[in-house]
């Protein structure tokens, strides 16, 4: 599962907390939009329901602002659509965030949705890193293949270059497992990228990162 991070991207600049990402290869044309400090807008296609609907869910409860064009392979299957958004998400989040300066840079959320429990814990800590732990015990949740969720993850942790642990600590149905990791996620970003006033600076002791 090779990751392209640099090579093919092609990318514009834009003030403020915000950043645009766009990249295209022969298997994904992939355009997306993501602003750090937003109120829970998205414009969301990808061509898989299932995607766009927690995509929305990660705006809205995280307080995005996002803007997801994405034309994949869809006849072939849903994996690069899904995984080569993650990239380009990943990518847009490191843009938005800049030099990082003043934010809390760690976040966790404990999230509840009916029968199901997930734990999520984010470092935004310069070096990718996921720890995966989830189950599910349906193949796909409509035109989404439920193995994807953690190939969606471990391409955001990689090209945002954050320390990510998603954890499911118990649950039954697959849609619920699925949502509440996009929601426990967008949470706990929400909180690492905040700023805080007291933060001089980088939030390490090191220096970078
Ligand atoms: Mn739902």
């Amino acid at each position: 599962m090779p990751i392209q991070l640099k090579s093919d991207l092609n990318r514009e600049k834009v003030m403020g907390r915000n950043a645009k990402v766009i990249r295209k290869t022969s298997e994904t044309d992939i355009e997306i939009y993501f602003e750090t400090d937003g109120t829970g807008e998205a414009k969301v296609d990808t061509g898989i329901g299932f995607f766009d609907h927690m995509l929305k869910s990660f705006a809205r409860h995280g307080l995005f602002n996002l803007d997801v064009k994405v034309k994949g392979d869809i006849e072939v299957d849903c994996h690069h659509t899904i995984e080569d958004t993650g990239i380009v998400l990943g990518e847009a989040i490191k843009k938005a965030l800049g030099d990082k300066k003043s934010i809390r840079r760690y976040g966790s959320s404990l999230l509840p949705m009916d029968e199901t429990l997930v734990m999520c814990a984010i470092d935004l800590s310069g070096r990718p890193y996921l720890v995966f732990d989830g189950t599910f015990n349906t193949d796909r949740v409509g035109y989404f293949d439920t193995e994807m969720v953690k190939e969606f993850f471990y391409a955001i942790s990689y090209s945002a270059g954050m320390n990510l642990h998603i954890k499911e600590m118990y649950g039954e149905n697959a849609h619920h497992i699925i949502e509440a990791m996009f929601k426990a996620f967008a949470r706990s970003l929400d909180e690492a990228t905040r700023i805080d006033r007291r933060v001089t600076g980088l939030p390490t002791t090191k220096g970078a990162l």
